[in-house]
């Protein structure tokens, strides 16, 4: 069996899971991936360096070694917090008001993919699976082969791929666009990016769309498939049934004192709808005073990018916001929201959502979301919650049995709050069921296996030895 090397822009070992801060979907699924590889995963420490060397930190746990180095101040700023997170972020959702073009950042990115290959380059075997992820380093694979590697490099996008008339307004969209060719796979959570991608490369690079998944420009030739990721089911049941679990719930189960939970879960971010959320709870506050205080929202928003402005406005926002629909409805025993910017555990996460008889998840756009899916895993079969879901997450095109909403409409959010409230178990137990079925099936171990084996069967290796070595 091939080694598996996975490059991301973080690398999380898997020991310190449960201790994170903020953990981002991509690294709780691919420390679960990793185990079962006999792999390495290199990326930044998320540490800074006065200057950068290309000394890697390797660590070996648990059966995965990492690899990790540190990063310039200029670096970060221009390629993570500029690049990154300040223009391919909001622009990849759907966000051009917010997206920020500077040349320097489109410098740094460069940069930063450069290094990443120069320092990667040397520890990647002839037979070596090449396996790197998101939107950090869409040219990483193209700088792999600048430096002489014939290994099977494949590519996985967890964020959407934006319509083209969006993403043309990015400037050097088609310099950009074309590095991703220089891979044997590329990956998207949903045939709806996928989708994106082919009427770009039709449109934009005069390609042709095969019917198989092959892509063709010119004389290069690569394969993109939809790969929807999940939750490790395995791992996240576990955590449900560990004591820990069992005291978050009963935790939350005691403070609700008989009122319903509504719980969301979510990174501070824009493309998470939370202002639109709060609103749409507002809605319903205001519209349902009898079922009022029947109930509450918790809320769990861990900050996250805190050196990119926007963060910063949409944290006061939202600081605002809550603090203006608690005084307006609060009285002295009980509070419309609960809003908490911490991060928990992950099997106290996973009490918390078996105790919230509603989950209200309504990104206004998201690759997947595998907080929804987390809840659909949490949940009692016998007495199973309420998924209300965005139907602008990835999610939504397995969780058909959510109910399904427009973040942006107030009355649809509070509508469905109702609907939940008023559902009886049978349709409740109905529509978990189904939904059960695809977060068991279509996990995040049906995921990697899916990636890696077309990624296995791009083509056969090439034996040689590379360039570089
Ligand atoms: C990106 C894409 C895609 C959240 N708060 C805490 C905590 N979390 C965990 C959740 C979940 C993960 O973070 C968030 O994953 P999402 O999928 O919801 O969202 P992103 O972070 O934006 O992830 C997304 C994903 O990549 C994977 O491809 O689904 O579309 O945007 O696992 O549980 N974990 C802990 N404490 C918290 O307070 N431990």
């Amino acid at each position: 069996m091939s080694r598996l090397i996975v490059i991301s822009n973080r690398v999380s070992a898997p020991k310190a899971q449960s201790a994170a801060g903020a953990q981002g979907g991509l690294s709780v699924a691919l420390s679960a991936a990793l185990k079962e590889y006999r792999g390495i995963w290199f990326g930044w420490s998320g540490e800074k360096t006065e200057e950068f060397t290309g000394h890697m930190d390797l660590h070996r746990e648990g059966g995965v070694t990492t690899a990790t180095i540190d990063l310039e101040e200029q670096d970060i700023d221009e390629y993570y917090n500029g690049y990154a997170n300040r223009t391919l972020w909001p622009l990849f959702h759907y966000r051009i008001d917010l997206a920020e073009y500077d040349r320097s950042f489109g410098s740094g990115y460069e940069r930063v993919n450069e290094r990443f290959a120069e320092t990667v380059a040397p520890l990647i075997e002839p037979d070596d699976l090449v396996w790197v992820h998101d939107y950090h380093l869409i040219p990483l694979g193209q700088q792999l082969r600048d430096r002489g590697l014939k290994n099977r490099i494949g590519f996985f996008l967890h964020i959407p791929w934006p319509p083209s008339r969006l993403l043309v307004s990015l400037p050097y969209h088609e310099r950009l666009v074309r590095t991703l060719l220089a891979y044997d796979v590329i990956g998207f959570q949903t045939e709806e990016w996928l989708e994106s991608f082919c009427h770009y490369v039709e449109r934009e690079l005069g390609g042709r769309v095969d019917k198989d998944g092959m892509i063709h420009v010119g004389d290069r030739s690569v394969y993109a498939a939809a790969y929807p990721i999940g939750v490790d089911y395995k791992e996240f049941g576990e955590a449900v049934e560990s004591a820990t679990a069992r005291e978050a719930f009963e935790r939350l189960r005691k403070s609700a004192a008989g009122r319903r939970t509504i719980i969301g879960v979510d990174r501070l971010d824009y493309s998470k709808g939370l202002e639109e959320r709060f609103l749409g709870y507002r809605r319903f506050l205001e519209k349902h005073g009898e079922s009022r205080d029947h109930l509450f929202l918790l809320q769990i928003a861990p900050p996250s990018r805190g050196e990119v402005a926007t963060y910063e406005v949409i944290r006061e926002h939202l600081d605002e916001l809550s603090g203006r629909i608690n005084g307006e409805f609060a009285s002295v025993d009980w509070v419309p929201i609960r809003y908490v910017n911490q991060s928990y555990g992950r099997a106290e996460l996973a009490g918390f959502y078996r105790a919230a008889e509603i989950a209200l998840i309504t990104p206004l756009r998201d690759g997947m979301n595998l907080v929804a899916k987390e809840y659909v895993a949490a949940q009692d079969p016998d007495d199973p919650g309420v998924l209300i879901l965005s139907r602008f997450a990835g999610a939504a095109l397995q969780l058909k049995d959510a109910l399904l909403v427009n973040p942006y409409s107030k009355d649809e959010i509070s509508d469905a709050i109702m609907k939940a409230i008023r559902m009886p178990k049978a349709e409740r137990i109905r529509r978990w069921t189904s939904m059960i079925e695809s977060v068991r099936t279509e996990d995040v171990v049906a995921w990697r296996h899916a990636f890696v084996s077309a990624l296995e069967n791009a083509r056969p290796p090439v034996r040689s030895e590379p360039e570089h070595a």
